[in-house]
């Protein structure tokens, strides 16, 4: 981290302003070549936004611009940061950007800043990666996890696990040390219910797992029923505009067809789907029900549509397993009047010839991913993916422990597992050391972050 790194840290188009980024040690050195304004650059005070030019190797005034100096370590990487906010020209801020390269800079790596950030202690790793799902975030509530997630709710509780971990090895590793005192039975019981408290609270995080794929990826939620019983119609009625072709004759959707779309401040990537039948001998459509029958295996919620406005038995219904989260049955087509022989069925009724139905199922799919948690005012956790593996191995190493412990092991072989849950909850929020998880988080960020 001795060499300063420069990045446009806007996208790179024609806006209002850009913003290109200096971290490191010679930030102000290179800065000030190209700066010019009413006082020397070393003479600003931090924390403050200056006006001046910016000049070129002849000393022609390349742009007018804002500088702001933050110098480290009160800065986002911890470093020296300056901030050029130039006019948002492309040509311009490339321009500006070879400046800062050819007196010295090194252009940055995606997410290098972050990482900076968290190499000098100025966020742990679980509030780097929220800086990523913030950017990326694309529904009200993906956002609000993001930003509860970058105040380091989960990074605290990932915190006191381990320090309550590490209290426990202590303890454990003390009777290692003085091998002629046994474990008595009180100290005994209370180890146990510390591992207990720990592993439940290992196992709250995982159970977050779900909601935090959902939030980051979108529940996929697969349309599936018969033929021209109005699934594309379906997708085109949530979606509000005309995605899939919708037609009187049965088979007209032969591929699958994804749409994504945010209800209730949730993502769904919803799935239009050729419609199933038992006999086909059109090879196309045959593979459609084929690719129909991969997507159903793996669904998050499955919507069975049929037509509501003829008998149960003219509008087959095709036997579908549910979705990981939820199955619902709509009955489409309720204009032309809802058949008698639904009623009292569970299915919802629904038009998308008039929309009649369409917020009832919106609430039904939110329901199905979220079951109401996640209120604004609710303390909301939502792990990622690499979160969820550290705290497996974590609660799995837990498990290996109270095994252990059952079965009167040495303290040894207790204080290893718990060593390892330690390694693993360390992990979470970067505390241990882990050059290759460093590399696999960080090179997923844009440059200039
Ligand atoms: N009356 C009425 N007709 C509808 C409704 N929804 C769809 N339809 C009609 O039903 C026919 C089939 O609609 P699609 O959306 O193409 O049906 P599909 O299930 O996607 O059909 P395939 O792709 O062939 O499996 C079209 O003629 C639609 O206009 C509705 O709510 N009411
Ligand atoms: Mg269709």
């Amino acid at each position: 981290m001795s060499d300063t790194i420069a990045a446009i840290s806007t996208a790179l188009g024609e806006a209002a302003i850009s913003v290109l980024r200096l971290s490191g040690p010679e930030s102000e050195i290179i800065a000030e070549q190209i700066f010019r304004s009413a006082r020397l650059l070393r003479l600003l005070p931090s924390r403050t936004v200056n006006h001046g030019r910016i000049v070129d190797e002849q000393g022609c005034t390349v742009d007018e611009v804002l500088l702001t100096i933050f110098r480290g370590p009160a800065s986002y990487t911890g470093e020296d940061v300056i901030e050029i906010s130039a006019h948002g020209g492309i040509l311009v801020t490339r321009r500006i950007y070879e400046l800062l390269l050819s007196n010295g800079a090194r252009a940055a790596e995606p997410g290098e800043f972050t990482q900076r950030a968290f190499l000098n202690g100025k966020m742990d790793l679980t509030q780097a990666e929220a800086v990523m799902d913030l950017i990326h975030a694309q529904s009200e509530l993906s956002l609000q996890a993001a930003s509860q997630q970058l105040e380091g709710r989960l990074g605290c509780e990932a915190d006191s696990i381990r320090e309550d971990l590490l209290q426990l090895v202590a303890h454990v590793e003390a009777y290692i040390d003085f091998p002629d005192e046994d474990i008595d039975p009180d100290t005994g019981a209370a180890i146990k219910l510390r591992m207990e408290s720990i592993h439940t609270r290992l196992r709250t995080l995982l159970d977050t797992a779900e909601h935090g794929r959902i939030l980051r990826s979108g529940a996929r939620t697969v349309i599936c029923g018969a033929p021209n019983v109005g699934k594309s119609s379906l997708l085109n009625a949530l979606s509000g505009h005309d995605r899939a072709i919708v037609s009187p004759h049965a088979g007209t959707t032969r591929d699958t067809i994804e749409e994504v779309l945010h209800i209730h401040g949730l993502p769904f990537v919803l799935v239009d789907t050729a419609g199933l039948r038992k006999h086909t001998s059109d090879y196309i459509e045959s593979e459609g029900i084929e690719r129909t029958r991969r997507e159903l295996e793996r669904a998050d919620v499955i919507i069975e549509v049929v037509d509501g406005s003829v008998s149960q038995d003219e509008s087959h219904r095709v036997p579908v397993t549910p979705g990981k989260r939820g199955h619902l049955v709509v009955l489409n087509k309720t204009d032309a009047g809802l058949h008698s022989s639904w009623i009292p069925s569970t299915g919802l009724p629904l038009s998308c010839q008039t929309g009649a139905g369409l917020d009832q199922l919106r609430t039904a799919m939110r329901d199905a991913v979220w079951n109401g948690e996640g209120s604004p005012d609710s303390q909301m956790v939502a792990i990622n993916a690499r979160h969820q593996r550290c705290f497996q191995r974590a609660a799995e190493a837990m498990e290996d422990a109270e095994e252990a412990f059952e079965h009167d092991c040495t303290p040894e072989l207790i204080a290893f597992e718990l060593r390892d849950a330690l390694q693993a909850v360390g992990e979470v929020t970067g505390r241990v050391d882990a050059e290759e998880v460093l590399g696999a988080i960080f090179s997923r960020f844009c440059i200039g972050k």
